[in-house]
């Protein structure tokens, strides 16, 4: 069932707040999609990795880029696509990245291809990554989100947070101005500085 509840912060909201809490080498990796358009227009960092694509590959791409570098590393990640990967969470707990934060931009939707619901509601996916060894929240509100992403920031190992939100659909699909390989040569330009 999406959620369709105008009183929960909008995803636009929960971006704005990672980009503002986030240091300037911090990178970004952002699951296809609605996740990488809004983080695209929040602010198109150089250091902000677009996934592109591949649904299930968001999380195991952060966990790569946390494992070989020292910067921090936020992935916002769908419901849909972290459900399609599920298992790259106990991945996550036995590679223990210190400098990995998941974020789940939990619409419990598709939004990307037009709002069809996902499983996400069936699923407690704050308690499956605290299973797997996570430190991991559930939140509903930007205070609590701030919170969160501060603790998260500052926690000895990974961390996961769930974030509730209203489920919005894009009227449209805004076409980028350039094209995904700048976008992928940048970052890489941009990690070898
Ligand atoms: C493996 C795979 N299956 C299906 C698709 C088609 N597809 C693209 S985005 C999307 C929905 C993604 O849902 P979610 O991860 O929850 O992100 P949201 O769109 O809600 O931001 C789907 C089904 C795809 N790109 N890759
Ligand atoms: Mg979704």
């Amino acid at each position: 069932m999406s959620n369709f509840d105008e009183s929960l912060p909008t995803q636009w909201r929960y971006t704005e707040a990672i980009v503002d809490a986030t240091p300037d080498d911090g990178i970004i990796v952002s699951n296809l999609g609605v996740s990488s358009w809004i983080l695209s227009a929040v602010e198109d960092r150089d250091r902000n990795y677009y996934m592109k694509g591949a649904m299930g590959t968001t999380t195991p791409l952060g966990l790569g880029l946390a494992v070989s570098r020292d910067e921090q590393v936020t992935v916002l990640d769908g419901d849909g696509s972290l459900l399609m990967s599920l298992g790259s969470l106990s991945t996550v707990a036995r590679q223990e990245p210190s400098n990995l934060i998941i974020v789940v931009m939990n619409n419990s939707a598709f939004a990307t291809t037009g709002g069809q619901p996902s499983l996400a509601n069936e699923v407690d996916i704050a308690a499956v990554a605290a299973d797997c060894g996570f430190w991991s929240a559930d939140v509903d509100s930007l205070e609590a989100f701030e919170k969160a992403y501060q603790t998260a920031t500052g926690y000895n190992g990974p961390s996961l947070i769930n974030c509730t939100m209203t489920t919005t659909v894009p009227d449209s699909y805004p076409e980028p101005d350039y094209a995904h390989s700048y976008r992928k040569h940048r970052f890489r330009t941009a990690l070898e500085e």
